[in-house]
């Protein structure tokens, strides 16, 4: 076994975005080193990695393999003690975030680009995942980032591929590999949060009837172990439950959109009582019951308020956290719980020091992430069986839990406008020209509302006091309405602008309007404020959740 290290020129464009390093596909797999530097670049920055433990796996897309073959070669020469990779090449990202954590490990590598597209035409990703399970915050990111612009030279060992296919190690020079079950632990976990037995007498009867859609993406054997081999749901009820490197040609993103046809599906009048869906690398989840969509900002509220009914959260909460554009539904829970409710920047790295502070146990995004601190990242399946275990012990439908909520803390009205692919300087230009323009907002009445203040969301962790500034446009109204401005820091093409708009109603003869046409004014001022058509030449928002 040989050693090489290899010299290489570095690139200047390795930043990380809200969550890892996210280029399309040709980028890391044309580009010579491209992979190889930023894998290096990690790896260089944690002195400690002699010896230690380090969890790879990848949600199967396109490039996962070949990508993970490289990333052992380079952890093997880096001297880690210990590679546990998932069979196959794949984890989930909650799975993997479980392993850390298990294994005590220095920290894990995820390789996905969660909801975007897969395939030789989509998108490829590179995460690191920290000691604690859950994404390096700024400060590591920003040192990998650096780092990666200076580089010169990565370290790799000249041995034969791995075989993934079978659970079984090996050891080769100083690193044990060992390829894993990566379904059963992650089952296990769950089984310890949930009241299983009572999840599986209402799957396993007639009465109750649901569907999973995997999307063709890595929750397909997660979900086919724990709902239909453990829990008795029938067999068939997880859709598309083959991942596939394509993802099917779809787009792996659970959202009223992309998992159109799980939604047709449960709107029917006999349709299913209960529908799910997660994303490419399983962290997301999007509930659905019989004709009707749970928001998840409601979701996260819902779990909130509930928490004491389920196993794992019987004693209750330590606090809980929402990202800022997140609606505010869950502060509602939380005052009347009273627990503390924190405010973070968008992308789950932000919840790390919270959950590690006890300071919280649940935390979610608008952006169909729920999780808590039962690992560091969101997770997909734990929200579907959350909600499954409060059906069971409520012996409700979902529109009921849903109404009941509402009616006791009334209804956040929220949606989601993405214009997505637009000219990056344009979009740039458009939130120069929003935080320009904060001081005339305050006071300004458009179109009969007044917007009483106005900012660019500035957070202050409150246990290292690290500072995240820029975001987000905040535009405020009476009555905790808002809108939120803020470009995407996933995407791989152009640039995509998010407004999230949200609005509080707890008149109990107006909780079941259309959310379009409850927020239909505050759409037409964000609208006036953006100007899409002037500046993008769109009429309307690609994609509205
Ligand atoms: C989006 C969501 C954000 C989420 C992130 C990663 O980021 O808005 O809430 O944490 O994706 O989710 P952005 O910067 O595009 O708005 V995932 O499922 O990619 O891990
Ligand atoms: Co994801």
């Amino acid at each position: 076994m040989q050693f090489i290290s290899i010299p290489t020129t570095a690139y200047s464009d390795q930043e990380p975005g809200t969550s890892g390093l996210r280029k399309k596909v040709n980028v890391f797999k044309d580009n010579k080193g491209y992979l190889e530097n930023f894998v290096q670049a990690i790896f260089d920055t944690l002195p400690e990695r002699e010896g230690a433990t380090l969890i790879v796996g990848g949600d199967g897309r396109f490039y996962n393999a070949q990508a993970i073959q490289t990333i052992i070669k380079i952890a093997i020469a880096n001297e880690f003690g210990k590679i546990l990779i998932g069979q196959n090449g794949i984890l989930s990202t909650p799975a993997a975030s479980h392993l850390i954590r298990k294994h005590k490990a220095i920290g894990g590598i995820i390789l996905s680009a969660s909801h975007n597209p897969g395939g030789p035409d989509g998108d490829f990703g590179i995460k690191f995942n920290g000691a604690n399970g859950g994404p390096a915050p700024e400060n590591v990111t920003r040192k990998i980032y650096t780092y990666s612009k200076n580089i010169f030279r990565y370290l790799m060992a000249d041995n034969k591929n791995i075989e993934l296919r079978e659970i079984g190690s090996e050891k080769i020079a100083k690193t044990e590999i060992k390829v894993i079950d990566a379904v059963k632990d992650y089952a296990d976990l769950m089984e310890s949060l949930f009241d299983f037995e009572k999840i599986r007498n209402l799957l396993s009867g007639n009465d109750f009837k649901i569907v999973f859609d995997a999307m063709h993406a890595v929750t397909g054997p997660y979900a086919k172990e724990i709902l239909e081999d453990r829990l008795g749901a029938k067999k068939g009820s997880v859709w598309n439950g083959k991942p596939l490197t394509d993802f099917g040609g779809g787009h792996p993103d659970p959202n009223l959109v992309h998992a159109h046809e799980l939604v047709e599906k449960i709107m029917q009048d006999n349709g299913p009582d209960f529908g799910a869906a997660s994303d490419g690398d399983g962290d997301r989840n999007m509930i659905l019951g019989r004709q009707c969509y749970v928001s998840p900002n409601d979701s996260l509220a819902i779990l909130a308020a509930n928490a004491e009914l389920i196993p794992g959260y019987s004693d209750g909460l330590n606090g809980v956290a929402r990202s800022m554009p997140t609606s505010q539904a869950v502060d509602r829970v939380a005052e009347h719980l009273n627990i503390p409710c924190y405010e973070t920047p968008t992308g789950w790295k932000f919840f790390g020091n919270l959950l590690d502070a006890e300071k919280i146990t649940l935390c979610g995004e608008e952006s169909f992430g729920t999780g808590s601190d039962h690992v560091r990242e969101k997770d997909g399946l734990w929200a579907v069986l959350f909600w499954l275990n409060l059906i069971a012990v409520k012996q409700q439908s979902v529109a009921d839990i849903l109404d009941s909520h509402w009616q006791e803390f009334g209804r956040n009205y929220y949606t989601r406008h993405d214009y997505e692919g637009l000219n990056s300087q344009a979009a740039s230009k458009l939130v120069a020209d929003l935080r320009k323009r904060l001081p005339e907002f305050k006071g300004k009445n458009i179109q009969g509302m007044t917007i009483i203040n106005a900012d660019d969301f500035s957070y202050t962790d409150p246990i290292d006091d690290s500072v995240s500034q820029q975001q987000g446009i905040r535009l405020f109204f009476e009555n905790g309405s808002r809108i939120v401005f803020r470009l995407s820091g996933t995407g791989t093409q152009g640039a995509t602008l998010r407004v999230y708009i949200e609005k509080y109603e707890d008149n109990p003869d107006k909780l079941q309007q259309d959310t379009q046409l409850a927020l239909q004014r505050l759409i037409h001022i964000a609208e006036e404020i953006t100007e899409p058509g002037e500046r993008f030449q769109r009429t309307a928002p690609d994609v509205i959740t």
